[in-house]
């Protein structure tokens, strides 16, 4: 049987990274960061589905796509992460591993940043690594998988 591809998930203006404001978020853009962790998930066999939404009501679409065409869920909603709690619930729904992942370290910042409803969802949290922290993602979500097919 084939197994599930991940979906990578991307909220609002993250489509501008490399491009604008490089002294918080790095001079890597999004097709970088796409490339990057294609690669890491190849060395793992993961399939990956990688995609960016600046609309809320697509990016809980997908999320309720994967829940029967995705193995896992990595996803950093970007400013939405701070303010939907619709978001939150289907990722609930979902009922998928789930690794929420910030390029910045949101706890060194403005504080209503330092609040994600993301987080209520995800078995962990990644922060402050830049593109690295979506690879380190894909690791994550490797042994998740792992561990989730060894106990069903
Ligand atoms: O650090 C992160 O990954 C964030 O999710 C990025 C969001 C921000 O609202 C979160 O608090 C933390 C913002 C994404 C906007 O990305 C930009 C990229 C280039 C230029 C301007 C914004």
């Amino acid at each position: 049987m084939k197994t599930k591809p991940v979906f990578v998930l991307n909220g609002p203006t993250l489509n501008l990274l490399g491009k604008r404001e490089p002294h918080i978020y790095g001079r890597v853009t999004l097709k970088d960061i796409e490339k990057m962790v294609k690669a890491r998930a190849k060395e793992l066999s993961l399939g990956i589905d990688f995609r960016q939404s600046a609309r809320e009501g697509e990016l809980i679409e997908w999320i309720l796509e994967a829940r029967d065409k995705a193995s896992g869920i990595i996803i950093n909603a970007a400013a939405y992460s701070h303010t939907s709690i619709a978001i939150l619930d289907a990722l609930k729904a979902a009922e998928l591993p789930v690794i929420e992942v910030h390029l910045s370290n949101i706890y060194k910042r403005e504080a209503f940043r330092h609040h994600s409803h993301v987080s209520a969802a995800a078995d962990g949290v990644i922060v402050g690594f830049g593109a690295l922290g979506y690879v380190m993602a894909v690791d994550a979500m490797a042994a998740l998988c792992a561990s989730r097919s060894e106990t069903q």
